[in-house]
């Protein structure tokens, strides 16, 4: 993939560039206005910048580009056929009506590229550019791997905890072990020993974050440990010094944010700054099955800027759970 930034005084200006310079399958990933720094600025018109990338396989260093950012941008709602089409659809879907005008501002300039391409072609690939690619755990371990699951209450954080332990166990025949740090609940550690009886897999239970260093001694020899937190309140204040205590202890190396498909755009704005705290984590969405659209997922990865990996689509332990590839989030959005 090669990125290129252009600059020039009007969009079409700066979009020729960019066709001369990485040819017509190139796709736009940033815009944004910027001014001449000094006084000379206050007087001069804003150049319009563009940063576009392509496919450059010949290449040997190659920069991967895992999503792209969102332009951010506000316009004007008149739309042309088709795109005002699109618009009312993924807003009918539940998607967020400057999200969607973003994306299909994205489509509209990626078409003065690739006039070629038809517009559902360009928005799908838009779509799936800012959701990105998937990271779930890997399959082929080479050293162990400690999971660390966070998330509000009654997201189904231990549900999806339990279907990942049994797959790791039984699909892929990995030697797992479980933590669980949540006893704020009665009867929350009983909900993940039901789980350790039934897939064999042995469990410590925890009361304080600083007691995580022994179970993960007597783990040393596991292949991937799994560790279940409390759910909590965003408003909790204990919460981010708790979580960062078990993160720095545990030396986690996936960490999974569960967020429920239900998830209004400004509660999950809320739980995205509540997390903030956490330099990297990938988004899980659950209860996928109790939603008709998935325009909040989409709301959620835009606000987010964070990774995806999986989607949970049922109460079933092991069957529901999926790698949630962009393609299934952007496929319902589009559907009539
Ligand atoms: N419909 C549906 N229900 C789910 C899914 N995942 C979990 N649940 C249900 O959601 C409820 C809460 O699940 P838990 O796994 O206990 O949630 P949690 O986040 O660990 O809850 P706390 O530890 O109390 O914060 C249970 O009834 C689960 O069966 C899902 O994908 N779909
Ligand atoms: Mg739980």
């Amino acid at each position: 993939m090669r990125v290129q930034r252009y600059l020039g005084r009007t969009n079409q200006e700066v979009v020729n560039k960019v066709k001369d310079g990485l040819g017509d399958d190139a796709i736009i990933i940033s815009t944004r206005k910027i001014r001449q720094k000094g006084l000379k600025g206050l007087f001069t018109k804003p150049l319009i910048e563009i940063v576009a990338a392509a496919d450059r396989s010949d290449q040997t260093s190659k920069k991967h580009i895992d999503r792209v950012e969102p332009m951010g941008i506000s316009v004007n709602r008149d739309l042309p056929a088709p795109y005002d089409n699109f618009f009312e659809r993924l807003v009918e879907k539940e998607v967020q009506k400057d999200i969607a005008l973003d994306l299909i501002r994205q489509s509209q300039l990626n078409s003065q590229l690739q006039a070629k391409r038809e517009p559902l072609t360009l928005l799908r690939a838009t779509i799936d550019s800012y959701i990105g690619r998937p990271h779930p755990i890997p399959v082929d371990l080479d050293r162990q791997i400690r999971v660390l699951f966070i998330g509000p209450t009654g997201v189904g954080k231990t549900t999806t905890l339990a279907k990942l332990a049994a797959k790791y166990s039984i699909v892929h025949g990995y030697d797992v072990g479980l933590v669980t740090a949540d006893t704020y609940r009665i009867g929350a550690a009983n909900q993940l020993e039901i789980y350790s009886n039934i897939l064999d897999i042995p469990l410590e239970i925890i009361y304080s974050p600083r007691e995580i260093i022994e179970p993960l001694e007597r783990f040393q020899d596991k292949d991937i440990i799994f560790i279940d937190t409390a759910g909590k309140s965003i408003k909790d204040e204990d919460q981010p010094e708790e979580i960062s205590t078990l993160l720095q202890l545990s030396e986690a190396n996936e960490i999974f944010l569960c967020i429920s498909a239900s998830t209004s755009y400004q509660a999950c704005n809320n739980i995205i700054k509540s997390y903030d705290f956490i330099e990297e984590y990938k988004i899980i969405y659950t209860k996928a099955d109790e939603v008709t659209s998935y325009g909040n997922i989409l709301n959620c990865c835009y606000l987010s800027r964070r990774p995806i990996s999986y989607m949970t689509t049922g109460q079933s332990v092991p069957d529901d759970i999926i790698v949630l590839e962009p393609s299934i989030i952007r496929d319902d959005l589009l559907v009539l």
